[in-house]
């Protein structure tokens, strides 16, 4: 058999079909559909040169599974890029930070505080139906006009995170609000961009004006986290806990004084202001991207919300609020929200994840320092999974009966899997419910009548962003008619 001879067969695994020249992703800024597309020719697993960086695009889900789930660990690695170096102070956040024992300590830290804080705590269902009940007055304030929601969105948004990470929150024309809302897009416009078109060394494509635009927005955003970290530093006294900051800072005291930590192991004030900014970050973006998602696909489909509202009606009426214990009467909403999570992925290629070790995908080698690119955009439209994958159908998710939402294809992970899943479902999951029941059970969403329906393109970045479009929304007749 040859062991220890040297001379066993070594099992040679195929090389992986690459794509040709780059040069074919220049200039093509949809990357996601870019990279979908090139599986005609190379099949759903291709690799490629991005300037130096050796990148494998995975756009199948049993590939999507196999470097998520049964090979975690072995791709649970983070590239180093230029712009989520000066987002994360190198790496000391969750998102952007590679694996390290630090990084796992710190993320299970979060994840316990929002635990605490988010999922199932009454105090967060309050807030978000506080923000739910104001969104819905500036919504009635601006009766019939064509509105552009996506401020009101945001602010809703923000405020819940907000309250959850600082114990605070913003009025309508706060300037501090206001600042925060063009540092954010700012941030989004720029950041990971070059990770994924560096096709040749980063300086040479990415835009100058684009670094530049990135580090002012980093000052304002800095110069914010820092004054709340200040603050909370200085009130806390280790008994009360009022929010997330406040837990992390506990949590952080209580472990140096079991054991102070060694050296490399312990977690800087950098490590949890950059933690917060991103618990921040991804709190807003993501769940504001979902609610205009949503908003927009009604305008399109007026038939789904006819349907959402009449099994609001019956269900819960027009004499009471909607609370989270309703969900699950409520299949059709919720299978709404899912088939938004399909059709228009928040994070379409997800954070880029580097193999750790040499490993495998299927049956190609994949040395140690790949990129591997998940294209959940590829996963959630394939046609092989999914019947008419761009039509916006939300009926795919629910059973015979309609009762129960089920998921119909193991080709859909909207919020990734395994040790890099997403830390927020159980948040935008809740968030996503009760502001789209509160909405909905008092308006009617339509497109304003002298103008097009809003283009259903996604604009390609860290977040699949929605292109601006203004709605009305109409106080329906029974609302008024109860009230
Ligand atoms: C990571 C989706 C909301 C915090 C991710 C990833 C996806 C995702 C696809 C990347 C997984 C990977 O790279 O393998 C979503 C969607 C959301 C949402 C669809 C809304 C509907 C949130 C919220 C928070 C959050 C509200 C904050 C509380 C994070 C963090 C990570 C992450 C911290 C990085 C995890 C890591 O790298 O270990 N999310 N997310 N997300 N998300 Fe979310
Ligand atoms: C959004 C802009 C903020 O100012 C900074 C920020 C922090 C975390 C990022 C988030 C941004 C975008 C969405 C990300 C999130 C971490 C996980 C999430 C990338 C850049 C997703 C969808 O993967």
């Amino acid at each position: 058999t040859g062991t220890g001879t040297g001379t066993g067969r070594l099992r040679s695994l195929p090389a992986l079909p690459l794509v040709g020249s780059l040069l074919q992703l220049a200039g093509h800024p949809q990357l996601h559909l870019r990279l979908c597309s090139l599986q005609g020719r190379y099949g759903s697993l291709y690799g490629l040169w991005m300037g130096s960086h050796f990148v494998v695009v995975v756009n199948s889900y049993q590939h999507a599974r196999e470097v998520l789930l049964k090979k975690g660990k072995a791709f649970a690695g983070r590239p180093r890029t230029v712009t989520t170096d000066l987002l994360s102070r190198g790496g000391k956040d969750i998102a952007f930070a590679s694996y390290s024992p630090l990084w796992k300590f710190q993320r299970k830290l979060v994840h316990a505080a929002l635990s605490m804080f988010g999922e199932g705590s009454v105090a967060l269902e309050k807030i978000i139906c506080q923000e739910a009940a104001s969104l819905c007055e500036t919504l009635s304030a601006a009766q019939d006009a064509a509105l552009d929601m996506a401020p009101e969105l945001t602010r809703a948004v923000t405020n819940v995170v907000c309250s959850l990470c600082f114990n605070s929150s913003y009025r309508r024309g706060d300037p501090e609000f206001e600042a925060m809302l063009e540092y954010s897009q700012g941030i989004v416009d720029t950041v990971a961009k070059e990770s994924l078109v560096d096709i040749f060394p980063w300086l040479q494509i990415f835009p100058n004006k684009d670094l530049a635009l990135l580090k002012k927005c980093l000052k304002v955003r800095d110069e914010l986290l820092q004054q709340k970290f200040t603050e909370h530093k200085e009130a806390f006294c280790g008994d009360t806990v009022r929010d997330l900051m406040d837990a992390l800072l506990q949590v952080r005291l209580s472990a140096e004084n079991n054991s102070p930590p060694a050296p490399g192991l312990e977690l800087t004030d950098d490590h949890l202001l950059m933690t917060v900014g991103d618990i921040f970050g991804a709190g807003v973006e993501t769940t504001t991207t979902v609610l205009k998602w949503t908003v927009l696909y009604l305008l399109h489909y007026p038939e789904v919300q006819r349907k959402i509202q009449e099994e609001m009606d019956q269900k819960i009426g027009l004499a009471r609020h909607p609370h989270l214990s309703d969900r699950p009467l409520l299949p059709y909403l919720e299978a709404t929200i899912s088939e938004v999570l399909r059709i228009r992925p928040v994070s379409p290629l997800l954070i880029p994840h580097v193999s750790l070790t040499d490993t495998s995908i299927g049956e190609y080698a994949i040395p140690k320092g790949a990129r591997v690119i998940i294209n959940l955009w590829s996963v959630h439209h394939d046609e092989k999974e999914w019947d008419k994958p761009e039509e916006f159908n939300p009926g795919r998710f629910l059973d015979e009966q309609g009762q129960h939402i089920h998921s119909p294809s193991p080709s859909y992970l909207p919020f990734g899997a395994g040790i890099r899943v997403c830390l927020g479902e159980v948040l935008a999951k809740m968030e996503l419910f009760l502001f789209l029941a509160w909405v909905l059970q008092r308006f009617t969403l339509e497109c304003p009548p002298d103008q097009p329906l809003p283009s259903l393109e996604g604009k390609f970045g860290v977040v699949l962003q929605v292109q601006k479009f203004r709605v009305k929304a109409r106080l329906r007749e029974a609302w008024r008619a109860a009230s």
